[in-house]
């Protein structure tokens, strides 16, 4: 018998937050998460850890419902401080994060790539370039950003956690790729079982 309309697949992924302290994660999660249905906020080992349900058609199939468990470094905590094992533990994307008016927050993301790498091999990502509102501060263009993420096939979107401009867009591209991954998927068919 066909599921109900009402009843979707559940899939739950693990999302991380990358980036400099600053450039606006913590304001992305924030206004991602306005409307969750559930949001969870544990204070662990430097990370804030938020909860957050979204629908998407999965790979032209049924619509499926993600949990997308969005893991985000507290304050100043750094990249290698003590959060960086559990923090990166069974991560299956990370949202990495660029401030727009910082270039150098973006030539530092060539550094947290190894280190993520390191501790969670190869995770797919898809980059916020953010606080795009600030145009007249702007230090870095579209075209920037792309010569920084394409050797990477790192997608990126333009984001603004402030007006709220692609920020939905970001966390829903990263989600898009976390489902086509090949990692993802074998996983996520080994816990169906
Ligand atoms: P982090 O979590 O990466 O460290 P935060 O960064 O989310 O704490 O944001 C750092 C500062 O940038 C905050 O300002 C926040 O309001 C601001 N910010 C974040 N995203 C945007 C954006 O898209 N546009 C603009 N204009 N500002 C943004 P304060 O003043 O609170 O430090
Ligand atoms: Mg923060």
């Amino acid at each position: 018998m066909r599921k109900a309309a009402s009843d979707p697949p559940t899939v739950k992924m693990k999302i991380c937050l990358v980036g400099d302290f600053a450039v606006g994660k913590t304001s992305l999660v924030r206004r991602f998460v306005h409307h969750a249905f559930e949001e969870n906020y544990l204070a662990t080992m430097g990370a804030e850890v938020t909860k957050k349900e979204l629908m998407v058609n999965a790979l032209g199939r049924e619509r499926v419902r993600i949990v997308m468990v969005i893991w985000d470094i507290m304050g100043h905590t750094g990249i290698r401080d003590l959060v960086t094992d559990a923090y990166f533990k069974g991560a299956q994307g990370m949202l990495v994060v660029g401030d727009l008016t910082r270039r150098e927050t973006f030539s530092n993301l060539a550094g947290r790539r190894k280190a993520v790498q390191n501790l969670a091999g190869r995770v797919p990502a898809y980059v916020a370039a953010n606080k795009a509102d600030l145009e007249e501060e702007r230090a870095m263009t579209s075209a920037g950003v792309r010569t920084v993420c394409e050797p990477w096939d790192w997608p990126f979107r333009l984001t603004s956690a402030k007006t709220g401009d692609g920020v939905e867009a970001a966390f829903r591209g990263l989600a898009d790729l976390v489902m086509k991954s090949p990692a993802f998927r074998r996983s996520s068919r080994t816990r169906s079982q």
